[in-house]
């Protein structure tokens, strides 16, 4: 490729310089990958997609611009890259906005596409745009439905009416990971419980091999740890406690609870039941003895319950409620006792068996509940140990203010007293078993994924409901199910394609009778829950990617993105590989082995950027004014990349001061080609160790993602060059590829070669050139640190002796003879001993 440089230009003109190069590449496709190269290998570089929300904010760059630094980085470094570009393009918003400025979804979004798509390109990334996905066109979500399929073909997928949150203003269900603070994760409304028919993935059955798998992702150990607790499992026990009425002694049913702490049964002085537990049913008067007396008051908590969501339950700062069922106790297998049954929303339906032993000493919500309605509370577990062996004499236990949560040793625990806790779990356990009253359990927190939305813009669910024939899956030949064009995307509770009849009324696959179609479509999490697989083959209309293309580029080698999304996209990705393995259509079972997060830039004053606040910086103005290889360099400088931090408008000034006087380091020296002209390297000692060692420290800066020491050190280098007498080619270009990742513009600008300098090999540094002459000999007497003083790389003991005992200050403490003897470490330190 050729530049059109003709001569020195006087003034760093970032906007041609910009445009030209940005069509240059284009125009000859150096960012194509190619499926394979010969002798490289190929790398997988992926930033998350965007949504197109309708322009590209100075937080999209900081994901976008540092990670292209370390995609060209790796292309210079003989990699065979790949670094494509989409858009995650159905959701709400969308609709949101249609529905607020009467336009089209569709419209809105590809227009969107357009605008963000120049500003991608602005950035001056090296993006491969061929392989471009849009969740939203049809030849991506047939293959989103044809997943959908495959998950329903094998158990994965299945229907069902249950309690889900529902978003009052968006007027659709959401899955639990899109419900923050008890709020909708889009819009911020409330949440309420709603029962509906809805569909749900069975990421549960997932647990275990996403919990297991976790340990070994090169992820940030937050982000793991989010997951982990997501998964939340928990390995406790199930006991079962007999149930009585006051006037039906004979009579008899049972709870089951689950408890991690079995331990504590002794203390159990009352059960609470979630408020819909199925046995309730059993204790109305229709259904015969044993009932509760006070059954008004209890329906009335259980229709009370229904308002609230489980965020709201299981708050902290709430108080606690609940209604006792009157008539109703338990048997305490442990000792007997006759214990009163509550239900109290704090204990929640799907978790566990929706009932607990509470046990009001040892754990903090059982405390709070038990003083509310002044229930026993019975201290079992005490913090310190026995007093002594014989009998286990009671130890002095603390009165209680608040649970004792932690371990110790039984009291008031019948044969087990004096036990600890921890053998305790075990002991009683096993005693319990051996009675048929307890069984280990293991739970998980996590939920099963319901994926259905009430809403227009998302891809179809493709099934057919037959009065014949039932639920009917759409045969893989009729996808796509293509959205139909509406007017009213007004949500209604409904989706809005249940008005439109050309969709809704089908014939039914399998016997041709009238049916109707699913009119809810795919939760957009589903939608990029796989697209990094299509990148690998974007355009196959076979397949939603062949198996060899898959296996070229997948897993993907470096994934970079927001920490927002630990427990939504991170978290349903992996559980599609892990699908997608199984089922035989991968042969790996993670998606992105190493992933990194980017901090957040805050606003000048230190706050979250928002519109609001109006403390937002515009990229586009940004660009205008100093380039776009000014804003990358100083996203990249601002801090360290997982942090982030405030914008300061002086820092990107010395970063178009720094880019300015790149520029014109290359007037002041005059180089050509005539290699002649500047000084060489060998008469110029002190510039090429400088040299060797930021090429040293970049290289390894940038593979560990630390770009803006990587920008320091260049801004060292370059200070040295330009107080350089003369500077040889070679350095000149070792420059200039340093650079490159950083200002890929200017860089390329002044490379003037056949050949674009991102196609060029990184340089290397001889370790021999970055040694040391000097150290810092420190020196002690009797241990104490008296001087430090500069010694020759490879000072040898007699040497270090002789340099130490000629300083003043060890003079002055070291009389003639005095010495015992001298301790050495080459290298680093010389210790003299007179006492
Ligand atoms: C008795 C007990 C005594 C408990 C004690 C704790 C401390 P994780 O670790 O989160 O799994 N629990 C069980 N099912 C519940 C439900 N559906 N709703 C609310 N709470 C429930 O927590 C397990 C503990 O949470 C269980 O152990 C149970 O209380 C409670 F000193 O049982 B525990
Ligand atoms: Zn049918």
């Amino acid at each position: 490729m050729e530049s059109d440089y003709s001569g020195i230009m006087p003034g760093y003109n970032h906007q041609k310089i910009e445009k030209k190069w940005q069509r240059i590449w284009e125009d000859s496709g150096i960012y194509k990958a190619k499926d394979s190269v010969k002798d490289k290998k190929n790398f997988y570089h992926l930033v998350m997609f965007p949504y197109p929300s309708g322009n590209l904010h100075i937080g999209h760059w900081y994901n976008f611009a540092p990670g292209d630094v370390y995609a060209r980085f790796k292309r210079m470094r003989g990699f065979n890259v790949m670094s494509p570009m989409g858009f995650d393009a159905f959701g709400l918003p969308a609709e949101n906005a249609a529905i607020k400025r009467g336009i089209h979804p569709r419209k809105w979004t590809y227009q969107n596409i357009k605008t963000m798509t120049g500003q991608l390109k602005s950035i001056g990334a090296g993006y491969d745009w061929s392989r471009q996905v849009i969740s939203s066109d049809p030849d991506y979500y047939k293959w989103t439905q044809w997943l959908f399929l495959q998950f329903y073909k094998n158990g994965l997928a299945y229907r069902k009416k249950a309690l889900a949150n529902w978003c009052v203003s968006c007027k659709t269900i959401l899955a639990n990971e899109q419900v923050v603070d008890g709020k909708c994760e889009r819009c911020g409304s409330d949440v309420l419980q709603k029962e509906i028919e809805q569909w749900l993935l069975k990421i549960t059955r997932y647990a275990e091999k996403l919990l297991q798998a976790t340990d070994k992702l090169d992820w940030p150990e937050k982000t793991k740890t989010m997951q982990k607790n997501w998964i939340g499992k928990s390995e406790g026990a199930l006991i079962k406690f007999e149930i009585r009425n006051s006037k039906f002694e004979k009579n008899s049913q049972s709870i089951e609870v689950f408890t991690t702490r079995p331990d504590t049964i002794f203390g159990a002085t009352y059960l609470v039941l979630a408020p819909e537990h199925e046995i309730i049913k059993n204790f109305q008067p229709e259904a015969g003895p044993p009932w509760a007396e006070n059954q008004k008051e209890v329906e009335d908590y259980i229709k009370k319950t229904k308002t609230k969501t489980e965020l709201e339950r299981i708050s902290q700062i709430k108080e606690k409620t609940g209604v006792e069922l009157k008539g109703i106790k338990a048997i305490n297998p442990a000792n007997g006792e006759k214990i009163p049954v509550w239900l109290s929303d704090y204990v929640l339906a799907s978790y566990g068996t929706g009932a607990i032993m509470a046990v009001p000493a040892h754990d903090q919500r059982d405390f709070e509940f038990a003083q509310k309605f002044n229930l026993p509370i019975k201290m079992v577990i005490c913090p310190n140990p026995p007093a002594g062996r014989a009998g286990y004499p009671e130890p002095v236990c603390p009165v209680l203010d608040k649970a004792y949560e932690g371990e110790g040793y039984l009291v008031g625990s019948g044969q087990f007293d004096g036990m600890s806790s921890e053998k305790a779990k075990k002991e009683i356990m096993d005693w319990l078993a051996k009675k048929g009253l307890a069984e280990k359990k293991i739970t998980y927190r996590l939920r099963d994924w319901i994926i259905s939305r009430q809403r227009y813009w998302g891809a179809p669910i493709p099934i057919i409901y037959c009065q014949q024939c039932g639920e009917v899956p759409v045969p893989e030949k009729d996808l796509p199910i293509k959205l139909p064009e509406i007017v009213d995307f007004k949500p209604k509770g409904k989706s809005p394609l249940v008005g439109s009849e050309k969709f809704v009324n089908v014939r039914c696959p399998k016997c041709g009778r009238k049916a109707k179609r699913e009119t809810d479509t795919l939760d957009t999490f589903i939608c990029s829950s796989w697209y990094y697989l299509r990148y690998a083959d974007p355009k196959n209309n076979k397949k939603f990617a062949s198996p060899e293309k898959l296996k070229k580029w997948l897993p993907v080698n470096l994934y970079i993105g927001g920490a927002e999304h630990a427990v939504l996209h991170l978290l349903y990705s992996r559980f599609f590989t892990k699908v997608l393995k199984d089922l035989g259509y991968l042969d790996f079972d993670e998606p992105f082995l190493k992933m990194r997060h980017q901090g957040i830039i805050l606003g000048q004053d230190g706050q979250k950027m928002s519109k609001s606040r109006g403390n937002v910086v515009d990229p586009d103005d940004l660009v205008k004014n100093f380039g776009s290889d000014a804003v990358r360099m100083y996203l990249c400088f601002m801090g360290p990349y997982s942090q982030g931090g405030p914008w300061n408008p002086s820092g990107i000034n010395g970063v178009f001061r720094f880019l300015n006087r790149v520029w014109q380091l290359k007037s002041k020296f005059q180089i050509t080609n005539n290699k002649q002209i500047s000084n060489s390297n060998d008469q110029n000692p002190k510039l090429e160790k400088i040299l060797h060692q930021s090429v040293k420290k970049i290289t390894e800066d940038i593979e560990n993602l630390r770009f803006n020491t990587a920008v320091s050190q260049l801004m060292i280098l370059l200070n040295e060059m330009e107080r350089a007498e003369g500077l040889g080619i070679k350095d000149y270009e070792t420059f200039l590829k340093l650079l490159a990742p950083f200002a890929p513009h200017l860089a390329e600008e002044l490379w003037r070669q056949k050949t674009s300098i991102h196609l060029s090999a990184w340089p290397k540094y001889d370790p021999k050139k970055i040694k040391e002459e000097t150290f810092e000999l420190v020196v002690q007497v009797n241990g104490k640190v008296r001087e430090r003083v500069k010694a020759p790389v490879g000072l040898k003991q007699a040497e270090a002796e002789e340099l130490a005992l000629g300083l003043k200050r060890v003079k002055e403490r070291v009389a003639a003879g005095a010495v015992k003897k001298i301790i050495f470490v080459p290298g680093r330190l010389v210790n003299i001993v007179t006492d």
